[in-house]
């Protein structure tokens, strides 16, 4: 007999009543608002050729980067699907300057959701990978509306309760942890829905592969100039491959199934790394250390920094725990 079919929703809902049984639901109807939200984007992308919807809207974001017309679908479709659950009570996109409150739903909603709604938009026009990354966190219900919402807004990342991202590439999958290991789902257009595709996702603990943009390594400090000589000398004990596709999601999914390493280290033109940490180095750092990996910004685990600001950009090394002890015997021995 056939395999009986097993939905992300399905999956959610069987994870609760496995861990908490009195669990009521809530996030699983909050995830269902990400899902809809990225078929509805899965589905522009797809067709971004065929309508007028490549290229740029006009406009600036608050990072001072050109926004794609498909940025502002993308956070349109994530908004509105978020806003509608009744248990979101703040939302903040890479897209806006600051936290969106939904009012209706501050006095009871317990979380908060942050997400880049299509992350390496650049890519769009030229048909490459791009990608939609959230991250989910607890907050305390404000019935009086008197709570700073961008205090809920502003935790470690090691507060996350789950996180996830969408590759629209030649499949479109979604891969998401609640803190309990790592699945992936890819969509099947058929039927509408994303089906398990790669359950319980490990990191290899060695990979073959590095991933940077490496026009900017005249202006790397030091210590990363001679982490990659080193992986390219083959001191260890492996050939490496380079690979850089310019979509955050892209890069991390391939380094996620096949390990090795992914960073974007300190610039010139981006001195602090230019990854944001809430909606980009959060949930991949979430993502990579549950599937046995590790994330750090070069010194400390991603994880562990209080962020300052929504927009805030760190530095960022994710990978396999091989290549990532490495970084550190090679950036501490001199
Ligand atoms: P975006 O969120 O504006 O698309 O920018 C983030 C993207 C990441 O997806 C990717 O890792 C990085 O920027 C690529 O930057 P660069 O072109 O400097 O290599
Ligand atoms: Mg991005």
């Amino acid at each position: 007999m056939a395999q009986p079919l097993m939905t992300v929703q399905q999956h959610i809902l069987e994870e609760q009543r496995r861990r908490a049984p009195q669990a009521s639901g809530e996030f699983s109807w909050l995830l269902s608002g990400i899902t809809l939200a990225t078929k509805i984007i899965a589905d522009r992308v797809r067709r971004a050729g065929l309508a007028d919807i490549l290229g740029s809207a006009g406009q600036q974001n608050v990072q001072g980067e050109v926004v794609q017309k498909l940025d502002v679908l993308a956070n349109q479709a994530l908004l509105h699907c978020l806003g509608v659950r009744g248990n979101v009570a703040i939302m903040a996109s890479e897209e806006n300057a600051e936290p969106i409150v939904v009012a209706r739903d501050r006095a009871h909603g317990k979380h908060v959701v942050v997400f880049d709604p299509l992350d390496g938009s650049s890519n769009i026009d030229v048909n490459v990978s791009v990608g939609t990354i959230f991250s989910i966190l607890r907050c305390e219900p404000d019935p009086t509306g008197t709570r700073d919402p961008m205090k809920d807004v502003l935790q470690p990342g090691a507060n996350q309760v789950a996180a996830g991202y969408v590759v629209y590439g030649s499949s479109t999958m979604f891969v998401y942890t609640a803190g309990n290991g790592v699945n992936g789902f890819t969509l099947d257009p058929q039927i509408g829905a994303y089906v398990i595709s790669h359950p319980n996702i490990r990191m290899p603990r060695q990979g073959s592969i590095y991933s940077v943009n490496e026009a900017n390594a005249d202006s790397f400090p030091e210590g990363y100039r001679r982490y990659l000589a080193h992986l390219r000398s083959g001191a260890a004990g492996r050939t490496y491959s380079s690979r850089y596709i310019g979509s955050l999601v892209a890069d991390f999914h391939r380094t996620l199934l096949k390990g090795g390493v992914f960073l974007y280290p300190p610039t010139k033109t981006h001195p602090q790394g230019k990854l944001r940490l809430m909606y980009e180095a959060n949930p991949i750092a979430f993502l990579a250390e549950e599937a046995g990996g590790l994330a750090t910004d070069g010194a400390r685990r991603i994880r562990d920094i209080q962020p300052t600001s929504l927009h805030q950009r760190t530095p960022l090394v994710v990978g396999s725990p091989a290549e990532m002890e490495l970084l550190e015997s090679v950036v501490s021995s001199q």
